[in-house]
């Protein structure tokens, strides 16, 4: 495997801080050079979390920018395009056309699907970490209005199970967009239109293959509804709950009960929307010890089980007896007892496992954060303590690589990657508390 020599945590942290550098645009950080040249989503909001214990004021401009994106149906984009090189990446503006539809911004182009919403968490830890408590309040007064109407989109738009969850529209915005999770869901779709192949970049091995059709299909049939609600609950063929996805949420939700009173606002509904998420989740997606992916288009809960199934974990009033067996299972032969360098994306038992294919078996630097920060909030300190220093040891390793061979370390995907040197600076903080 690729090996650098011994990197010490000064060292790390300096290498990491020039990745965040060298992808700062001047207002966001984009994911890596080359392949991933405007704002995403969750890894602006990664990043923002891996600055929170240093840079409040940086970490705010990230969230800031990103929010810029919000449509004003509430909606929070899962790309804001930066207009240099906009086609650079495909599917670029051109194809998404945002400015032509009412709801959305029209100072900046922007997708039409969102990814997972772990704002108000980000939020959250800048506000709690943040030694300007000014500047922190003031960021929360700005950002709190924002994060409640993107919840309230969720809440609205995106029930479409009726039952209190959110339900995902496209694989693009689980943000693991070729996880085993979805092969059965876009293998039952109608497939239309020309292949695409992505524009070159470091990314190629190991990529999406045979499901770019159907990912394109998808996105142009929301796009030419002119992106109505009323077309994703009747008519759309994907809509899938998707344990990760509402687990972020309610963490979110948590993390907005305890931000409401800094913007002096009512913490309650957010309390409730915590409680109804949970019992979602619990009566919706639970079955056989884990959390499962559920096809509202017929389809079913999911049998493969991947790192997205933990993703209630982040629940830090989770029912212990769900959480033991979870951390059972993670903990087993299945996810990182036979992985040099947990977790793997994917079950290392199932078919799908796929050492090298992205989502389907690397590990990846921000899911291991988040199950870190679920082991920390249920008190699982020796959990947390081996996600933590694992995932260091692959980033010392290997470099700040997109994803990691969960075998042997070696790094996969875009080099330089911004939210594997982010999280590596809230790693490197080295504390267990949440
Ligand atoms: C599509 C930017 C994004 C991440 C996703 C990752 C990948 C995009 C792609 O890159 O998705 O959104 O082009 O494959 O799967 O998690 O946000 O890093």
């Amino acid at each position: 495997m690729e090996s650098r020599a011994a990197v010490d945590d000064a060292a790390l942290g300096r290498e990491a801080w020039a990745v965040l550098d060298a992808n700062w645009t001047g207002s966001a950080t984009v994911p890596a050079p080359g392949l991933y040249p405007h704002q995403w989503n969750w890894d602006s909001t990664f990043v923002a979390i891996g600055l929170a214990r240093r840079d409040t004021r940086r970490a705010g401009t990230e969230l800031l920018s990103l929010m810029a994106g919000q449509w004003g149906n509430g909606m929070v984009p899962h790309i804001v395009f930066q207009p240099v090189r906009a086609e650079v990446y495909f599917p670029g503006p051109s194809v998404w056309r945002s400015r032509e539809h009412r709801s959305a911004p029209h100072g900046v182009g922007t997708s039409g699907l969102t990814q997972p919403p772990l704002q108000a968490l980000a939020l959250w830890r800048i506000w709690r970490h943040a030694a300007d408590r000014d500047t922190a309040a003031a960021l929360v007064r700005r950002l709190y209005p924002m994060l409640v109407a993107q919840h309230d989109y969720l809440a609205t738009v995106r029930d479409l199970g009726g039952a209190g969850l959110a339900a995902i529209v496209h694989p693009w915005e689980s943000g693991m967009d070729d996880s085993p999770v979805w092969d059965a869901p876009l293998e039952a779709l109608p497939v239309t239109g020309a292949p695409y192949r992505r524009a070159g970049g470091s990314c190629g091995e190991g990529r999406p293959g045979g499901h770019h059709d159907p990912f394109v299909t998808l996105a142009l049939r929301y796009r030419d509804s002119g992106y109505d609600p009323a077309y994703l609950r009747d008519e759309h063929p994907f809509a899938v709950e998707d344990p990760m996805f509402n687990g972020i949420w309610l963490a979110s939700c948590q993390a907005l009960a305890e931000l409401a009173p800094v913007a002096g606002a009512d913490a309650g509904p957010h309390r409730a929307a915590v409680e109804r998420i949970r019992a979602g989740l619990l009566e919706r997606l639970w079955a056989d010890g884990l959390f499962r992916v559920r096809d509202l288009r017929g389809g079913g809960l999911s049998q493969v089980c991947t790192v997205g199934c933990f993703g209630p974990l982040l629940d830090r009033e989770l029912p212990a007896d769900r959480v033991a067996e979870l951390v059972g299972v993670l903990e087993s032969a299945r996810f990182m007892g036979a992985a040099g360098y947990p977790v793997p994306s994917c079950e290392i038992r199932a078919q799908q496992f796929d050492r090298s294919r992205y989502w389907r078996g690397p590990s990846w630097v921000n899911t291991n954060w988040l199950l870190r920060r679920a082991a920390a909030v249920h008190d699982l300190a020796g959990l947390a303590r081996i996600l933590g220093a694992s995932t260091l040891r692959l980033v010392r390793q290997a470099g700040f690589r997109e994803c990691f061979d969960p075998f042997d370390g070696s790094g996969r995907g875009s080099r330089d990657f911004s939210w594997s040197a982010a999280l590596t600076l809230d790693l490197l903080a080295d504390t267990v508390e949440e």
